[in-house]
């Protein structure tokens, strides 16, 4: 069955890999799945047609015959659920690797994020320089707690799992800011992941798309 994923028209990062779509399409790489691509322009996304797809008007979205997902972390889960390679077969190894599916979304996303946020939809404001080292402190301490339970190892739990595709694509979105290289564990881990065949094929992929000759 045909693998329909959407992705920016062309994203803001001009193909640095950090639009949500990378990360979905690196789940497909290590699952050895075949996909195509959809692109979406902005004005696009707001449309009934996508917000069918996607009731906030964003990407990505997957269908799958009958199937269509949205959210990133619904998707990769759906994925690693239905192919071997992204989680263990032993049943507690398997929920650890979710939770850690989780734990990247809910509570190492969320601080990276605000940096998106305060620089472009509040860079504008008085305040906005005064917030961002809060936000960086904020990052800080989150990275602290993680490069603590990492320590030395390669990966969070064991073996690669969709929980470290889904920690290195959240982290990845720190590089520009600097903060990752003060973690030199989790500067080494996001470049393991980053090292990963499937990773640089889906890399390569979207950065092809986004820099694709216009039409
Ligand atoms: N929680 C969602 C976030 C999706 C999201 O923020 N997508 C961005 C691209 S990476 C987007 O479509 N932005 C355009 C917009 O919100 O209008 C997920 O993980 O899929």
């Amino acid at each position: 069955m045909t693998i329909t994923i959407t992705a920016f028209e062309r994203s803001p990062d001009g193909g640095k890999g950090l639009a949500r779509d990378t990360r979905v399409r690196w789940a497909l790489e290590e699952a050895g799945l075949a996909y195509e691509v959809r692109p979406v322009s902005f004005a696009a996304m707001k449309e009934p047609a996508h917000l069918h797809l996607h009731p906030f008007g964003q990407i990505p979205t997957y269908e799958e015959g009958e199937l269509a997902l949205f959210e990133s972390g619904a998707i990769i889960f759906h994925i690693a659920s239905h192919h071997p390679g992204l989680l263990p077969d032993d049943t507690n190894a398997r929920a650890r690797a979710v939770t850690w599916i989780f734990a990247a979304l809910n509570t190492v996303e969320p601080p990276i994020l605000e940096i998106v946020t305060a620089k472009f939809q509040e860079g504008d404001k008085p305040w906005s320089k005064e917030r961002m080292p809060l936000i960086a402190d904020r990052i800080r301490q989150r990275l602290n707690q993680l490069s603590a339970r990492l320590g030395d190892a390669d990966w969070l739990d064991g073996a690669f799992s969709a929980g470290d595709l889904m920690m290195v694509s959240v982290l990845l979105r720190l590089r520009p800011s600097g903060i990752l290289d003060e973690f030199p564990h989790l500067a080494a881990y996001v470049a393991r992941g980053e090292a990963r065949p499937a990773y640089q094929r889906a890399f390569a992929d979207q950065q092809a798309f986004n820099t694709r000759p216009t039409a």
